[in-house]
């Protein structure tokens, strides 16, 4: 198969609430969609896949415009001088550009999407997936308020979500967990994410979460501190969930084995794309160690294609993959719609979602074509 052309829209869509972390408050979203055309035995087929870079590097050393720069410059045209391309042979062709996960990530993503369709293949179907819905958690931005948390926090319950996830910092740590504790019971699924926050120094502190019975705390530490992560998983109680830190399957290999984590984030854009998070899947399985399916605030399209990869076996925590009412009025795919605490994995041929031009066009701030 070959590469015909790449089309990347850069779009930004209004969040319904803002969305604060230990790094950032957002009130929307910016990101591209990579649309690819490729080649096949079968005609030429049209994918999609989208890049989860945030606009400034805050979470992760990417950001948006630097994505688009990196694609335009050394992706792009990698891939399009690739004669005999697959999506499985994507990664390959890009791996002598240095890292950029996220920009790599969208690429493979269209191409694979395009490369199921030709086959009219679903995602699901590819993968093996062994469940047809998914268990849908929330990630509950850090509040004002401890009165607003709740209320928050209880809307979510109202609407069905199988578990939370509270963005915690320091200063902003115990007492919210605590009164979430308190008011929602024991039996709450609940667990923390303070996104690289803490230092060493603080785990003292942080052996003061233990008595509230989180699943886990993820990212506690810096996205390099393999070792210290490991230091601290020996000192407290709370299971370390790692999710910056894990940015390839060798990452993860590194963690497991000095204890860095008894369980990964698995986030596709971070790691390269869906076949290397499938990697980590596989390796994490072999390993007991329980991963689940992060998310970066995706529009339909990347939360089509979470929704099938956590339903693979070795997803044995709720992810957070909500429904797209959690972040936006109106999405640019149908609806990814959180039912009765599930988010259904889509059937239909590629992520099995389609992009409305119409709301494309409605969030679209540029476009850009990218030709061999
Ligand atoms: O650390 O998991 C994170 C969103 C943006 C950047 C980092 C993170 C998050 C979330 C939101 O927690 C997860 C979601 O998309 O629902
Ligand atoms: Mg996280």
């Amino acid at each position: 198969m070959r590469l015909r052309r790449l089309t990347l829209h850069t779009v930004r869509l209004p969040l319904v609430s803002p969305f604060t972390t230990s790094f950032a408050t957002e009130t929307e979203k910016e990101t591209y969609l990579v649309e690819a055309v490729l080649d096949t035995p079968a005609g030429e087929f049209t994918g999609w896949g989208e890049c989860v870079a945030m606009a400034e590097p805050l979470y992760s050393s990417e950001f948006l415009t630097g994505a688009v720069e990196v694609t335009r410059r050394w992706l792009a045209p990698t891939l399009f001088a690739v004669e005999d391309l697959t999506a499985e042979t994507v990664g390959h062709h890009l791996r002598p550009v240095v890292g950029h996960p996220m920009a790599k990530a969208a690429v493979e993503m269209a191409v694979l999407d395009a490369q199921l369709r030709s086959q009219d293949r679903s995602f699901g179907s590819y993968l093996g997936v062994v469940r047809a819905s998914v268990p849908s958690g929330v990630s509950v931005g850090i509040q004002d308020d401890e009165a607003t948390l709740l209320r928050v926090v209880a809307d979510y319950l109202e609407q069905g979500y199988a578990r939370i996830k509270l963005k915690i910092r320091p200063g902003t740590d115990l007492g919210p967990v605590a009164a979430v504790r308190r008011e929602f019971g024991p039996d709450l699924p609940f667990q923390v994410d303070a996104n690289s926050a803490y230092t060493l120094a603080d785990a003292g502190h942080l052996r003061r979460l233990d008595e509230f019975g989180l699943i886990l705390i993820e990212q506690p530490l810096g996205e390099s501190d393999l070792r210290q992560h490991a230091e601290l998983a020996r000192v407290l109680d709370t299971p370390v969930c790692l999710d910056e830190s894990i940015d390839s399957a060798e990452a993860a290999a590194d963690a497991i084995s000095m204890g860095a984590a008894s369980i990964i984030n698995i986030k596709p854009g971070r790691v390269g794309g869906y076949l290397e998070a499938r990697r980590i899947h596989d390796l994490a399985r072999a390993h007991g160690i329980a991963v689940w399916c992060g998310g970066m605030l995706e529009t339909g399209v990347g939360r089509a294609a979470n929704a099938a990869l956590a339903a693979l076996p070795g997803f044995n925590l709720v992810g957070d993959i909500s429904g797209s009412n959690r972040f936006y009025e109106e999405d640019l795919t149908e609806e990814i719609v959180m039912h009765d605490g599930v988010v259904d994995v889509p059937t239909g041929p590629g992520f099995g979602v389609t992009v409305d031009p119409a709301k494309l066009a409605r969030f679209t701030e540029s476009v850009e074509e990218l030709r061999a």
